[in-house]
């Protein structure tokens, strides 16, 4: 059976799986699902919070994008994107870490309003967002090698979750506050800059643009009927 992945090409952390698969070379399907649970028994069957992505193994699904890279980087070892070496491997983890739970995740919070059409928050909360972010953003920028990729000289599973992260969670900061959110990290502007010339950034990037589009009309579609 081919690796399944179940999701749509919009979300971030789908693309995270994706670029890793792409990158490894393992060949995969890709299956539509899009989230919400309401009405939705069959989502709630393979993944009980409704949330994305999720794969297909022959032995069963695996939720969460990390765990899923996990598999796959074991069920797969060739072309490792994550190094033999512990210490290395758990640089790697912590990356990765920081950019879904300490960056991406705090972002998160403020998708509703920016890019769903959700009710807008008060001033306060993001204001007290923003500087949650640039906190975090700060201690990243430590930990973060960008020697060119993310954990050093070799492109891992941490330049897989920045390459999808970083520019969202920019394009929040800059549709809220019109700035630029890495104005003060150029290291990181000249990274993604770097990582949109690879063949499969753009693969994945191109699927994102249409996958968007279909997202945005269906949440027009959705506002219409309500
Ligand atoms: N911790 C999860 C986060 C995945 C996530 O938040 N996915 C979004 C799409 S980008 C989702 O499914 N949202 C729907 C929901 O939370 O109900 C992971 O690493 O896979």
């Amino acid at each position: 059976m081919t690796l399944k992945l179940c999701g749509f090409s919009a979300s971030n952390y789908y693309n995270k799986v994706k670029l890793q698969l792409l990158e490894k070379g393992v060949p995969f399907e890709e299956e539509l699902v899009w989230t919400g649970l309401k009405n939705n028994p069959a989502l709630s069957e393979r993944s009980p919070l409704g949330k994305v992505p999720f794969i297909e193994t022959p032995q069963g699904v695996i939720l969460e994008s990390s765990p899923c890279c996990e598999y796959i980087e074991d069920a797969y070892p060739a072309n490792p994107l994550i190094p033999a070496d512990p210490f290395a491997a758990a640089q790697v983890r912590h990356l990765i870490v920081y950019l879904d739970l300490h960056l991406e995740l705090v972002a998160r919070q403020l998708y509703g309003p920016i890019f769903f059409g959700a009710p807008a928050f008060a001033q306060e909360r993001y204001d007290a967002t923003r500087k949650h972010l640039m906190t975090n953003l700060a201690a990243f920028a430590k930990i973060a090698k960008f020697a060119p990729y993310v954990a050093g000289d070799t492109f891992t599973l941490a330049d897989c979750a920045a390459i999808v992260h970083l520019p969202i969670i920019a394009s929040l900061i800059k549709i809220i506050y019109k700035e630029d959110m890495y104005a003060d990290y150029p290291q990181i502007t000249a990274y993604l800059e770097a990582m949109k010339q690879r063949p499969h950034v753009q693969k994945v990037n191109a699927d994102r643009k249409e996958s968007t589009a279909a997202l945005m009309a269906k949440i027009a579609n959705m506002s219409k009927k309500s």
